[in-house]
């Protein structure tokens, strides 16, 4: 078998990226290591940027996303046991960000491959990308038992923080940057009205984070703090609720319905960036090659922008015959990954409780965010990061 590019992972980054190739008339085969009920299960990221709304609606599965997603015009931060909207909207000149899961972009984008007849080869095993250091790249897989080798003018590595792409390329060609937060987040997804409908809440107390999200206005997305080492067994239902309570103020956790989850898990955080993002004909993007704590929202938003970049350097190559774009993907795309590294980082250290800083540290929290409240500068900087850079 044969393809223009092989791509990696059927993600949201994997899928968008075969989208926006299709919609340029580039042949694409995407090679998925888990089944499609596996990869629509996962339950992750919630917020996208309006640059994110735009490719989805460029590529055509604009509809349902217009119609059920929820703009958020501010954000709620609470400090001190009381809350403090930040109006993103009214500060960055009328943008806003979008709530909708990522289980729903997975959802639209996996359904327009099907219609349009493109492959998707779900359940591969034993993936492996091989010569992507000359002309004549090639992804070789198992499928129901069956050896397979694609052979593609680029492999596009879609396949996440876990995949075989990042870790093909020899160590001495790849430099890794990381932090690793010293404690997790318990999410818990459950069939009640959000407390907060209209604002994200993001919530820094003594006992720890808090976040009040959204899926729809049916469906609530909570996460608290926690320590990593916890089991999520050890968290009942009601455990979680009495502690998402005890760090919001009090109106807001006299609000909160609360109900059975249908989903709790423990995620850990990270900071991770691998540079660069390029080997001869194998180009990496989202979480492939970096990874940002959710704290900012900017992990789903990151791999779309990965991805129109990567898609607009392989245009230029196959329609306009221009090795520029590819030359200089890697360069483009980690200018706008660092300044959300250093946006989730920032917003992580704010609003967490690290081990060891104490009763100082959470006054000078809380002197930062009292700063961010008050300051027009402080509170515009948050905004428009928060929206998104210019892609
Ligand atoms: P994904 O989604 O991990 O997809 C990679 C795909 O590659 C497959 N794969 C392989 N396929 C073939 N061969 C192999 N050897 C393979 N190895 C892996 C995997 O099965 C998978 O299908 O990466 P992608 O596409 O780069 O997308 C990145 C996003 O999923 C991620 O950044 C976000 O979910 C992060 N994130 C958030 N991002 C936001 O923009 N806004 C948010 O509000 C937000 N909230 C979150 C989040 C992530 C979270 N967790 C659990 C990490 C909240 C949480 C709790
Ligand atoms: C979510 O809805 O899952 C979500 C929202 C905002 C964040 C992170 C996650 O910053």
């Amino acid at each position: 078998m044969r393809t223009q590019v092989a791509i990696i992972g059927a993600g949201p980054a994997g899928l968008l990226l075969g989208a926006l190739l299709h919609k340029a008339g580039i042949d694409n085969v995407i090679i998925e290591r888990q089944s499609g009920d596996y990869v629509l299960g996962r339950i992750r990221a919630g917020i996208l940027e309006q640059g994110t709304v735009d490719m989805l609606t460029e590529v055509g599965v604009g509809q349902r996303l217009k119609a059920e997603g929820t703009p958020h015009h501010s954000i709620e931060l609470v400090f001190k046991s009381q809350r403090h909207a930040i109006d993103v909207h009214g500060l960055t000149g009328g943008k806003v960000v979008t709530a909708y899961g990522q289980t729903e972009v997975t959802h639209d984008l996996m359904g327009a491959r099907q219609a349009a007849g493109l492959l998707t080869v779900y359940a591969a095993s034993d993936v492996s990308i091989h010569d992507f250091d000359t002309p004549q790249p090639k992804v070789r897989y198992v499928k129901d038992g069956q050896y397979h080798e694609l052979a593609c003018d680029f492999i596009a590595g879609c396949d996440g923080f876990h995949g075989v792409c990042r870790a093909s390329v020899p160590k001495a060609s790849i430099t890794e940057y990381e932090r690793v937060y010293p404690f997790g987040w318990l999410g818990v997804l459950a069939d009640v009205p959000p407390v907060s409908p209209h604002a994200i809440v993001y919530g820094n107390h003594a006992r720890g984070f808090s976040l009040c999200s959204m899926r729809s206005l049916s469906r609530s997305r909570y996460y608290v703090q926690c320590p990593i080492e916890d089991k999520v067994e050890q968290w009942t239902d009601q455990a979680f609720w009495d502690e998402l309570r005890r760090r919001l103020d009090p109106e807001l956790a006299d609000r909160i319905v609360t109900g059975p989850s249908i989903e709790k898990s423990i995620a850990p955080l990270r900071s991770f960036v691998a540079e660069p993002m390029r080997f001869g004909r194998l180009f990496l993007a989202g979480d492939a090659a970096h990874i940002v704590p959710p704290t900012g929202a900017k992990g789903l938003n990151l791999a779309a922008s990965d991805v129109k970049y990567l898609s607009d350097a392989f245009i230029e190559q196959y329609v306009e015959k221009t090795s520029a774009g590819i030359d200089g993907y890697s360069e483009r795309a980690l200018r706008r990954v660092w300044k959300a590294e250093r946006f989730s980082w920032s917003l992580t250290t704010l609003l967490h409780r690290f081990p060891d800083s104490g009763g100082f540290g959470q006054k000078i929290q809380e002197a930062e965010l009292d700063y961010l409240v008050s300051s027009r500068a402080a509170s515009t900087a948050l905004a428009e990061n928060y929206v998104g850079l210019p892609l």
